[in-house]
């Protein structure tokens, strides 16, 4: 906790404060002693870390609680029903509402709904102090009074807002406007309840939530270049749960670090660490994915996220919000035969598209999990499609930095058997919430 944040604190939880709140009278001379006897303390205690400087303070409210009035004993319910979806405009519930069995794990101390309990949410409790209805936002124990037995908890709870997710560590849970222009996608990734921006703790890979949704699959021809017949026919696919996929490419100190080895074509270069991994066949990232947890995404999941509400042979790019079908601006989001020199590059490079993801076209094609079929789009379902259930090759996507533009664009589908190792290919990996 910074000082600033701290002084704040040591402000909000002054006798004085409390002394002009509603419940003053439920304080005695005796307890505001105790409080700044206590608060004295603290504040002479330079050793202290802040966070025993906070425990502190919450013991010096449970003992403030202890000298109010005598109140009935309470049971709290095992549960109660929560206006935390992004849909929400009043406190009356409605059938969107979440139920939370734990309310603590469930942040519900993050009163103004940004996922992190911080000074932010301390001076709305503060503001609310004094009787309400029980399980009104801050009467954390449904005691039908906001006081300092609340405030204890809050304090107890201060940081970001835990994800429910093992394997992440929480970096953002909102979604940044800057990166997700569209506020109907970041509502979506706020409704689905999951942290928007992690990192894969095992591997250090940051990750966006993809949230779940309908588009169509398939043609989207450029201005230079028609599609294929594996391409057709467009069809309409519904992604029924929200994922998250690599923003970036696999790159090779990631490879590096998780395998030991580092079987890249160009790796001898100063900025080689950022650069994709390739030379890796889709049964060699099969086991990077078993040492991860990780996935490769379906094909499905992958034109999805790469089209990121575009329906153009070429994403969204600056002064292109909703993509282009120009072959000539394709070097504004990625690096192929026209601007790559004949190499990949450092990840990231380019412009991201409107779910925050690189190098989607260009770069190094990349692997996804499907089987490959030529007829496939006749015959796919609508529901997450997963390809055909055998085959010969995988699907590559995406295009890379020898090709031209016409395998960049959105729609391009390519395909390799499982074995062969290309210097041209790599991936990103998705996972399950
Ligand atoms: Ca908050
Ligand atoms: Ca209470
Ligand atoms: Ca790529």
């Amino acid at each position: 906790m910074p000082k600033r944040g701290l002084d704040r604190l040591f402000t909000y939880a002054s006798p004085e404060i409390f002394a002009e709140s509603p419940q003053k009278n439920q304080f005695t001379c005796a307890a505001k002693h105790i409080m700044q006897n206590t608060l004295n303390k603290i504040f002479s205690r330079h050793a202290l870390t802040n966070v025993a400087r906070i425990a502190a303070i919450a013991a010096a409210c449970v003992t403030m609680s202890a000298l109010t009035l005598a109140k009935p004993p309470i049971t709290p319910p095992t549960e109660i029903t929560l206006n935390i979806d992004s849909t929400d405009t009043t406190d009356s519930s409605d059938s969107s509402d979440t139920t939370q069995s734990n309310l603590v794990s469930a942040c519900v101390c993050d009163l103004n709904q940004d996922r992190t309990v911080d000074s932010a949410d301390l001076g709305t409790l503060l503001g609310l102090f004094g009787p309400c209805q029980s399980a009104d936002p801050g009467d954390f124990n449904f005691d039908a009074a906001i006081d300092s037995s609340d405030l204890g908890t809050m304090l107890g709870n201060f940081g970001p807002c835990p994800s429910g997710l093992s394997w992440a560590t929480v970096l953002q849970w909102n979604p940044d406007p800057d990166v997700v222009p569209d506020a109907a996608v970041r509502a979506k990734i706020v409704a689905s309840g999951y942290p928007w921006r992690v990192l894969d703790t095992g591997t250090g890979i940051e990750m966006l939530l993809i949230p779940g949704g309908t588009f169509t699959m398939g043609c989207s021809a450029s201005n230079s270049y028609g599609c294929y017949s594996d391409e057709s026919p467009n069809h309409q696919v519904t992604l029924s749960k929200a994922f998250y996929l690599g923003k970036t490419e696999v790159t090779q100190a990631q490879w590096q670090a998780k395998m030991g080895s580092n079987p890249s074509t160009y790796k001898n270069y100063s900025d080689s660490p950022s650069r994709p991994v390739e030379t890796v066949s889709w049964n060699d990232i099969a086991g990077f994915n078993t040492a991860t947890g990780l996935r490769l995404p379906s094909e499905a999941e992958w034109e999805y996220a790469c089209r990121g509400g575009t329906t153009t042979a070429f994403h969204s790019m600056p002064s292109y919000p909703n993509g282009t079908n120009v072959d000539s601006l394709l070097g504004n989001i990625a690096w192929y035969s026209s601007n790559a020199g004949s190499t990949t590059h450092a990840v990231a490079g380019k412009a991201a598209n409107a779910f925050g993801m690189y190098d989607m076209s260009g770069n190094v094609w990349e692997w996804c999990n499907d089987w490959w079929g030529s007829t496939y789009y006749s015959t796919s379902p609508s529901m997450d499609p997963a390809g055909p259930s055998s085959g010969s090759y995988r699907v590559l996507r995406g295009g890379g930095w020898g090709y031209i533009s016409d395998p960049c664009r959105s729609s391009y589908r390519d395909s390799v058997g499982p074995d062969p190792r290309g210097y041209g290919v790599g991936f990103r990996v998705a996972r399950t919430p």
